[in-house]
């Protein structure tokens, strides 16, 4: 009889490699905070207000707490899919809250905070989650797909890095049409991989237009490891040969996504495109479907515990003054309480039928639609 301890990594475990964020200075990454919160690194503190450093600890709280939750919704058999964040939540709120909100952003799949911080609301994440047919994609995407069009958010793909090519052809029609914003896209080391991400930057090199790409390497993409997945130096390298800029940062330090994004952000005219590497950890397992523990050796997510994120800001604004146990303890009452009243506001809405996949695919319906629709629909009774 298989047990869970069956399914424990039993092969030659590969050496854990040293947390590159302990050698940021060697390795060329721009960190503001050490270890412990202080800001003594190789680039200067932002010096945000408190309110603005309160701002991105809470959401990273927040973004930390819906995933636990979610992947308990989804291993109670409630929702169908979970994708983690865990370790990952400085990128995604350093990086977002240094654009403006006309901006334009192309998500990956574990940037949840982007939504919030764009100003939608819990109880709609929730309804994503639940494929509700209210929410802005109408229930037909996995969980944690989530995009908005009058947000500027384009929802990711679901295969890996095919949004590269769309957000600097975007960023190109944009500067072509005389606009202003700016676009964004998140995509993990993973996706570096695809032929997409060489043509997507040899199309910024060349035409040079107002995109950023943050390429967050996770150091796993599902079961393939780094050192499996490039032989270059690093992911921000590949930038030279193109002839896009490019800068490492620790990417479990929001104020130096932060400074590194908005310098990339501010001066985009100056510098033409950026390829940020945001160099990070996935402290959990891929998705819902995964088990790192047949490859992964848990001894490399302890090493990179001391780096978390949440843990190196808090430390920040305790140094400050800004933050004690008794505003941490209000905080997670108050999440608690906000995410109960999404799951359960969620939980009461409406979930669409098959018929609704045919809706909208074009802006007229047409024979093949109809087609397609009468055979499924038919399937569906014939299951009943
Ligand atoms: C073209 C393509 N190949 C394979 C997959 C299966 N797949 C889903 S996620 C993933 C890994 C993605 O890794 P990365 O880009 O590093 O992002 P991460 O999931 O680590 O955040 C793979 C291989 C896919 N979705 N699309």
């Amino acid at each position: 009889m298989s047990t869970q301890s069956d399914n424990k990594f039993t092969g030659n475990p590969r050496e854990p490699e040293p947390v590159p964020l302990a050698q940021a200075d060697e390795l060329g990454i721009k960190q503001v905070l050490d270890c412990d919160g202080n800001a003594n690194g190789n680039l200067a503190d932002p010096n945000l207000s408190e309110d603005e450093v309160r701002k991105f600890y809470e959401m990273m709280v927040l973004v930390r707490a819906i995933d636990d939750r979610g992947w308990k919704l989804q291993r109670s058999g409630r929702i169908a899919f979970w994708i983690p964040l865990l370790g990952q939540e400085a990128v995604q709120v350093g990086v977002t809250c240094a654009l403006d909100d006309k901006d334009w952003i192309f998500r990956a799949h574990r940037e949840l905070a982007v939504w919030l911080l764009r100003g939608k609301s819990l109880k709609m994440l929730f309804a994503q989650f639940y494929g509700a047919e209210e929410e802005p994609l109408r229930g037909r995407r996995l969980p944690c797909l989530i995009g908005s069009r009058d947000i500027n958010l384009i929802s990711s793909t679901t295969q890996v890095g095919a949004s590269l090519p769309h957000a600097v052809g975007a960023a190109w029609a944009a500067k072509l049409l005389g606009g202003s914003e700016k676009f964004l896209i998140f995509f993990g080391d993973g996706s570096a991989s695809r032929g997409e991400f060489h043509s997507a930057m040899n199309f910024a090199g060349i035409h040079q237009p107002p995109v950023m790409m943050v390429c967050v390497n996770n150091g796993w993409a599902v079961t393939t490891p780094l050192d499996r997945q490039t032989a270059s130096a690093n992911f921000a390298a590949k930038g030279d040969n193109y002839g896009v800029r490019n800068v490492r940062v620790d990417g479990n330090d929001p104020l130096a996504l932060y400074a590194v994004t908005k310098d990339a952000h501010d001066n985009i005219e100056e510098y033409g495109p950026t390829l940020i590497e945001a160099v990070t950890f996935r402290l959990g397992y891929h998705t819902s479907s995964d088990n790192p523990d047949l490859y992964r050796h848990e001894q490399e997510c302890e090493l990179w515990k001391p780096w978390d994120p949440v843990r190196r800001l808090r430390l920040y604004m305790e140094n400050k003054g800004w933050w004690d146990q008794t505003r941490e303890d209000a905080l997670i009452a108050l999440h608690e309480k906000e995410i109960q009243e999404a799951v359960t506001a969620a939980e009461a809405m409406k979930i669409p039928g098959p018929a609704s996949q045919f809706d909208d695919v074009f802006a007229e319906t047409n024979w093949m639609i109809e087609e397609q629709k009468e055979r499924i629909l038919s399937e569906v009774k014939a299951d009943d």
